[in-house]
């Protein structure tokens, strides 16, 4: 997140619109070809605009999304932050298929009752799949809607019946350093680890995160299990979890280790508090060009009507 500058800009911010529209075309087209199939990169062959993968049915939540027009399957895909894999936005696209999928098991432990080992099978199970169109708002300033896949996480936590000591919940992501090249690097203290209070985990909006367009995430979204927390900075929502752990205090997280004056806990979306070196008060969509005027950025990313209550009373200047 230190790169935003440099890194985020892509063809399509700097193309008039018709333009990349017609070259995609074309690339579309050479792809078809089976010589260009030949040379095709594993990135280029990924930045199709149809949704693949595996398909994971889910019943729309009308309540829990918003109305605005989710970005494309293409955006979603191929401009991500993952900086296990590298800290350019196309780096996940182009070297995140190597993670290993299966076997794939999460543990839930620490300050609950009964502590649970569960199979990526089992947890895709575990509670209907709700498809929920929220807004991700990035610390960088820029913004995507994502119609996401998954259920509420308080329905996993219940299952483990929390202790009176478990105030805060950690997410650990995985590593696999043979196939991530940002591990490699040290960009960060690994394993990418975040964390919410107990409150905001067990919160309806708090998104245990399976798909997204109707198949299973891919890779670099977080395959196969994430967590989603949409009043947040995009960063809250740690990717390819492993394990969380319940407990009685709060944990420092990765980007609070690297950065501590510029990430805190709670990192809720507010356009009145600047992050140290650019203001928060607009944001840039996503796909929406590049003469498209920047947006006003929303308190609590547009969610505040749900979540503000749960900071009654906190300086947000001060927690940030
Ligand atoms: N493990 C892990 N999780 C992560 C990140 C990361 O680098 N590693 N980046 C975060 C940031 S900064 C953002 S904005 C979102 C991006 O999610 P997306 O690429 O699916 O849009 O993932 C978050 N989760
Ligand atoms: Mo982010």
């Amino acid at each position: 997140m230190h790169h935003t500058w440099k890194t985020d800009t892509r063809p399509s911010d700097i193309t008039p619109e018709a333009v990349w529209r017609e070259r995609r075309r074309f690339l579309r087209q050479a792809a078809l070809a089976p010589l260009a199939l030949g040379v095709m990169s594993r990135a280029g062959a990924a930045s199709n605009d149809a949704p693949s993968g595996p398909v994971l049915a889910a019943r729309k939540n009308a309540r829990w999304s918003v109305d605005d027009p989710p970005n494309s399957w293409r955006d979603i895909t191929t401009y991500n932050n993952f900086y296990e894999f590298g800290t350019g936005k196309g780096d996940p696209a182009r070297y995140a298929d190597k993670l290993r999928l299966t076997p794939w098991t999460v543990r839930v432990d620490g300050a609950v009752r009964r502590p649970l080992t569960l199979d990526i099978d089992a947890l895709r199970k575990l509670a209907p799949q709700e498809e929920r169109i929220y807004r991700l708002r990035c610390v960088e300033a820029w913004s995507m809607v994502i119609p996401w896949i998954g259920y509420p996480l308080a329905q996993l936590l219940k299952q483990a019946e929390p202790t009176e000591d478990a105030r805060y919940a950690v997410f650990t992501s995985v590593v696999q350093a043979d196939v991530m090249p940002g591990v490699q690097e040290g960009i960060l203290d690994w394993p990418y680890v975040e964390g919410l209070r107990l409150d905001e985990a067990m919160h309806p909006l708090t998104l245990l995160t399976f798909g997204l367009y109707g198949h299973e995430l891919p890779a670099q979204d977080g395959a196969p299990m994430r967590v989603i927390i949409p009043w947040k900075y995009g960063f809250k929502s740690g990717k390819s979890l492993v394990r969380i752990h319940l407990q009685a205090t709060q944990p420092t997280t990765s980007w609070m280790r690297a950065a501590p004056q510029e990430y805190g806990f709670y990192a809720n979306v507010n356009p009145a508090v600047p992050h140290p070196r650019w203001s928060q008060a607009t944001e840039r969509r996503i796909g929406s060009g590049f003469f498209a005027a920047r947006i006003p950025t929303l308190p609590f990313n547009g969610y505040a009507q749900d979540v503000a209550g749960l900071y009654q009373g906190m300086d947000l200047v001060r927690n940030f």
